[in-house]
């Protein structure tokens, strides 16, 4: 663009923003408030999406693409905004703009709400997934649940967890459309029979409970292109506002409960990560969304397919995330047999050639198991579907498996009285994919070894990635910067690129500039510490942060007893010297975590004791950061030195901050567990610092349980005093830890936290050394962002284009 062309562009957008300031307020810009003023530029913005949005719709529907439909859950999609902006390339306009009208642009950016539709990883996967898609052009879209409230907002009081209920919507969302004309019904409970109809026996179902699904739709922009896509959220809305023959009757209250139990569909996001919580309304949400997708997208597809569904595996793909949306392959058997008249096995080819699943986990406690009694009772139609799904597939391993009756049942979809969705997932799906190598690995040997037996092709491996676009170029704009100065723009479409950046390790200028940029992003990380825990902190010293949700396997605990330990050699040496170190955490606890709460309270513990005790002087800091999101997450990646990825190995499916952060620059101090091992592979093992037992090693004292927790307690007497000050009163009198205490060494410490202690203490000591090389450090950091191509969503995306959905 001329200079002369982009004066022009300032211009038309202040006069548009003065105007739209006064359609969204009625009132003058000097009057307006400042979510007024969010809200005028959120319109504004929508306004140039809409029709690049209804062009990418018709597009898609012109040329046949293979289209993917994703089913989640959760979809966790931080703020828009700014994304927005950034991807329609108007960044420097809209803060030019904003400047000449007196306006901070980033105090108009922060009054948006971050929605929580989701609690962790898994969510945040799938809009990384969304983000890529539509940066690469490929007709992808999203449905999932239009939640009311999010996961619950987090504060800290008095060291404590405390939930707010989040409340999201409050302000209206700029940027969703209702689309009440495209509402459809989804039916609960009630009876089933079979009768002649015409001569044809038919399933007849009577006595169901109607809900109204409505969807509402985001646009996701692709970066510096044309391609709008869609993420579909469905809300649950009584089919009429009142009951009205009990409001005639004066029965009020019997009148607007339908309204109530209607609406408690969609009203709350479950807040578990990684556990099963087997409630009635978590499996009404799952067949909810499941049920109003597809029925929208088989609608839409017979309409441009001449009312035909020959082709439909050929040219849709429909892609669950893990188990929650499982009942998609019974539901679109239940819609090609009942409503579309298929037979059985014509509806199951098309069934099972559309659809694909990704496993995020193995932990025996988050694996869906449905009672089958509440399968029936709530979706009797889907249940009978299942028992034959399953009736048929035992069958067939009867006939054809050689698998004796042990074998066989060992497969079932239904065990003891239960559903196992897992099952039912990789059963009625033609893919299954890990999230990391490790983590596809021990699905093939352990978790699913039975079905990898039976159907070794349906196994995959897709490693999880993160959008460069939200990670690193709108979020750390000094590092954003330098790369396009260094390196020219090509790595914006292509992050393999920064591989160049090597070849500045050894200029000084840019060494510079790196460390200041760093530095930079540090100082802001402080000021918001100081602002919301009113802890000071040195932007100089090592910044280690573990930000994540709260889990016993993903080790807060090792961490914080590591600094406890930390605390009392200073103590007890009070000349030696340390480089200054920052301890940072966040992370939200379920609610109904005990243990992980219990965590949130000893690190605030912790924190309380060291930033307070004048011996320390200031050697270490520690912060818990309430309210960790994907927003918060923006400001913490960039100025982050160690990143800590401790779980214990075989743990944890893949992780993603692990790639959030070393796209930043900082170093991965973790466990050979997930996405850490191939982190350890591009980058080397001069920039990484691995510590802890291996997978095998883990799985080795599993099967006999377990290893002695006791023994090591005995003979280290750093541990001994750790242990001992969780319980003697060090924390004051009312702060005990017992339950720790006790995990640790009654209960033989399930997740090897005092096994690996040694090798994490020791891994610990050795940053400070490497941090003291300046040269070195350096040298680090930037292997890390240079070698971070390779967990680009785009390069995942790709894979599962070419290997998973075949739309490649
Ligand atoms: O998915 C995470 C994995 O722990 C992480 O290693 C991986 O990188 C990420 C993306 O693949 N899993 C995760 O976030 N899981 C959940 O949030 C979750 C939520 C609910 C339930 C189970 C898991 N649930 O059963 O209700």
């Amino acid at each position: 663009m001329k200079p002369s062309e982009h004066l022009e562009e300032i211009e038309n957008f202040k006069s548009a923003y003065i105007k739209k300031i006064e359609e969204v307020s009625g009132e003058y810009l000097s009057e307006s408030s400042l979510l007024n003023q969010y809200e005028a530029l959120a319109e504004l913005v929508m306004d140039k999406i809409a029709s690049q949005w209804a062009k990418t719709r018709s597009q898609y529907d012109e040329i046949p693409h293979k289209r993917v439909y994703l089913f989640s859950i959760e979809f966790l999609i931080g703020r828009l905004l700014k994304s927005y902006v950034n991807s329609l390339d108007m960044e420097e306009t809209v803060k030019t703009a904003m400047a000449e009208l007196g306006l901070d642009y980033e105090t108009i950016l922060s009054q948006e709400t971050d929605p929580g539709l989701g609690n962790g990883g898994l969510g945040r996967l799938m809009a990384c997934f969304l983000e890529s898609s539509a940066t690469l052009g490929l007709p992808f879209h999203g449905n999932g649940i239009h939640y009311k409230h999010g996961l619950f907002e987090q504060k800290i009081i008095n060291g404590e967890q405390v939930e707010v209920a989040d409340n999201w919507l409050r302000h209206g969302y700029p940027f969703e459309i209702r689309k009440p004309n495209e509402a459809v019904i989804v039916k609960f409970y009630g009876n089933l029979h079979s009768e002649k109809i015409n001569g044809v026996l038919t399933f007849v179902y009577e006595d169901y409970e109607p809900i109204l699904a409505v969807p509402y739709d985001i646009p996701l922009k692709g970066y510096h292109n044309n391609t709008v896509n869609s993420l579909r959220l469905w809300s649950a809305e009584p089919i009429e506002e009142f009951d009205l023959p009990s409001f005639n009757e004066g029965q009020f209250l019997d009148a607007v409960r339908h309204k109530s139990e209607a609406e408690a569909i969609t009203q709350i996001l479950y807040p578990n990560d990684n556990k099963f919580d087997g409630k009635q309304l978590r499996l009404k949400q799952e067949y909810f969304f499941v049920c109003a997708g597809l029925k929208r997208m088989i609608t839409r597809f017979k309409r441009y397919n001449n009312d035909c569904l020959d082709e439909f595996a050929d040219k849709i793909c429909i892609h669950i995330n893990d188990t929650h949306p499982a009942l998609c392959g019974p539901e679109m058997m239940r819609i090609f047999m009942d409503e579309e008249g298929l037979s059985w096995d014509d509806a199951w080819k098309i069934t099972v050639n559309s659809l694909t699943f990704t496993n995020h986990t193995v932990l025996p406690e988050a694996l869906e198991k449905w009672p089958v009694d509440m399968m029936k009772f709530l979706l009797p139609r889907i249940y009978m579907i299942i028992e034959e799904i399953n009736r048929q597939f035992q069958e067939e391993l009867r006939s054809k498996s050689g698998l004796n009756e042990l074998q066989i049942n060992s497969l079932s979809i239904i065990q003891d009285g239960q559903i196992n969705m897992a099952n039912l997932a990789i059963v009625c799906c033609h893919s299954v994919n890990g999230v990391a190598e490790l983590h596809s690995k021990i699905l093939k040997e352990e978790t699913f070894n039975g079905y990898y037996k039976l159907f070794p092709e349906r196994f995959h491996s897709v490693t999880n990635g993160v959008t460069p676009r939200r990670f690193l170029i709108n979020s750390n704009t000094g590092l954003r910067d330098l790369i396009t100065e260094s390196i020219g723009t090509d790595w914006l479409n292509n992050l393999f690129d920064l591989e160049k950046l090597m070849t500045f390790k050894n200029d000084a200028p840019f060494f510079d500039r790196f460390n200041r940029i760093k530095l930079d992003n540090k100082i802001h990380l402080a000021n918001y510490i100081n602002a919301h825990n009113h802890i000071s902190v040195n932007p100089e010293s090592i910044f280690d942060i573990q930000v994540k949700r709260i889990h016993e396997y993903k080790r807060q605990l090792l961490n914080a007893l590591q600094i406890l330990h930390l605390y009392n050699h200073l103590k007890a040496n009070p000349h030696i010297e340390i480089v200054p170190r920052t301890f940072i955490f966040a992370g939200k606890a379920a609610q109904g975590y005990y243990f992980a709460k219990e965590v949130i309270k000893l690190i605030n513990a912790i924190a309380n004791l060291v930033n307070n005790d004048k011996d320390i002087r200031d050697q270490i800091k520690v912060v818990f950061l309430a309210n960790f999101n994907v927003t918060l997450g923006e400001i913490i990646y960039p100025a982050a030195n160690i990143s800590e990825q401790i779980s214990t190995a075989g743990k944890e499916a893949s992780g993603t901050g692990n790639m959030k952060f070393m796209m930043n620059g900082a170093i991965t101090l973790g466990t050979m567990d997930g996405a850490n091992i191939e982190i350890h592979e591009a980058v080397g093992d001069n920039n990484i610092l691995t510590f802890g037992l291996s997978s095998d090693e883990v799985s080795h004292f599993e099967k006999h349980g377990g290893y002695s927790s006791v023994q090591i307690y005995e003979n280290d007497h750093r541990i001994q005093k750790i242990m001992h000050q969780l319980i003697d009163g060090t924390f004051g009198h009312l702060a005990s830890f017992q339950s720790v205490y006790d995990s640790l060494l009654l209960y033989n410490d399930t997740y090897f936290v005092l096994k690996d202690f040694d090798s994490y203490a020791t891994a610990q000591h050795h940053i400070n050394e490497l941090f003291k090389d300046k040269n070195k450090w350096f040298e680090m950091s930037l292997s890390n962002v240079a070698y971070s191509g390779l967990f680009s969503s785009d390069r995942a995306i790709l894979e599962y284009q070419k290997n998973i959905w075949k739309t490649l």
